[in-house]
Parts: structure tokens; C-alpha cells; sequence
């Protein structure tokens, strides 16, 4: 298989976990690719209409994206513990978690497009102030909830990680922690696992 890959990218991140936490990284081939909503990589934009990473392809030629499926995909490609749990309260209890993971990133993105890539004279405060408010909206639940990320990691622990990781990596001044000692407390822990070590934004 082959992924088009960033090792910026939280999106490819969750995929590169996945692909460590299960035994996968072998038989994935990454191919390194730089995209944006204003660069598109064609060789990427020929797999995947979006222009958008991750993107899989598989042996037969056929391309997986977005995140989620990609993940869900290699989930079952291995014989051990599933990371998307097969069925009642705990399944739900993931994708719900990778939601609010995927939707986190979507908003810190958007701001962070908003911040990096539009030309100066053209940001809008307000905007980049709605994105961070769906960002510090979903971190303030993930603060109450933090009893749902307990126990075995699933492809929701893995989303709030990757999510939590890019915010330390864009936004390392807006202080995600404060005021939020459950949810740092648990990333600390998991962010020992050697598959989150290994894939580390730099
Ligand atoms: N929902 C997608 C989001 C993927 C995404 O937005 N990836 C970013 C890289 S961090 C990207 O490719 N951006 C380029 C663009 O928006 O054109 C997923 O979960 O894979």
C-alpha cells in the first residue's frame, strides 16, 4: 500500500499511529507530499479529487481517504485488539471521540490557514476568533467527558491525541491546558506510547 504522507499533517498523523499500534507500518509505503488549499499537488489531486492528505492506495490501484476511512480500513486488516470497536456503546463512544478530534483539527486549520496563508491585509479577526471558539469548545467537553477516554485506546484516544499534538505544534502559545487538568493529565500519559512518540510533528 502506499500513503500519500506529511509528517505535519494531524490527518496523516492518526493514519501513522493506526499503522504502528497495529503492526501495519511495514506494508505501508509513504509517499511525502505537500499540499494546500492554494497548492495543489496534482499527484495527489489524481488520487483524491480534494487535493487533500491522507490519501491510501491500495495494491489493486484502488485510493481510500479521508482519515477516518483510511483508519477504519487498515483497522481490519489485522488480528489483533480492534481500534474501532465492533459494536454497542464503545463504538459509539469512539467515533464520537474521533468527531470532536476531526472536528477540532478542522477548525484549528481553518484558523491557522486563515493566520499562515491569506495575504495580511485580507484576515479577518473574527473568523480566526470563531474557529479557536469551536476549538476551546470541544477541549472544554473533552475536559468534562475525560472519563470516555479511559481504558483501552481507540481510534477516538488516538484523534484527541493527534488533535491535542497539533495544537502544542501551531499553537503552542494559546495555553490548551490551563484550566484543563484531566485532559492534560491523560495526554501526558498516552503521549509515552511509542507510536505517538515515533510520529512527533517537527
Ligand atoms: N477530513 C479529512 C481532512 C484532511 C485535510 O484537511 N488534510 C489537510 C492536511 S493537514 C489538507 O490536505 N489540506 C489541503 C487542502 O485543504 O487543500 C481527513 O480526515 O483526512
Amino acid at each position: 500500500m502506499k500513503l500519500y504522507s506529511s509528517v505535519t499533517s494531524p490527518y496523516v498523523r492518526k493514519v501513522r499511529v493506526l499503522a504502528r499500534e497495529t503492526g501495519l507500518a511495514a506494508r505501508i509505503e509513504e509517499i511525502p507530499s505537500a499540499v494546500s488549499p492554494i497548492a495543489r499537488d496534482e499527484q495527489v489531486a489524481r488520487v483524491n479529487p480534494l487535493g487533500k492528505l491522507p490519501a491510501l492506495i491500495l495494491d489493486d490501484g484502488t485510493a481510500l481517504y479521508d482519515s477516518p476511512v483510511i483508519c477504519e480500513y487498515l483497522d481490519g486488516l489485522h488480528g489483533g485488539r480492534r481500534f474501532f470497536p465492533p459494536a454497542g456503546p464503545a463504538r459509539w463512544t469512539a467515533l464520537r471521540l474521533q468527531a470532536e478530534g476531526d472536528g477540532l483539527l478542522d477548525a484549528a486549520i481553518l484558523a491557522r490557514y486563515e493566520m499562515a496563508l491569506r495575504p495580511e491585509p485580507l484576515r479577518w479577526p473574527e473568523w480566526i476568533a470563531g474557529q479557536k471558539a469551536k476549538v476551546a469548545g470541544v477541549l472544554d467537553l473533552l475536559e468534562r467527558d475525560a472519563g470516555s477516554l479511559a481504558g483501552d485506546m481507540t481510534i477516538g484516544g488516538i484523534t484527541i491525541a493527534c488533535a491535542l499534538g497539533y495544537l502544542d505544534f501551531r499553537f503552542p502559545d494559546d495555553g490548551w491546558r490551563t484550566a484543563r487538568p484531566r485532559l492534560a493529565g491523560w495526554f501526558a500519559e498516552v503521549s509515552a506510547r511509542e507510536s505517538l512518540r515515533a510520529t512527533m510533528p517537527a
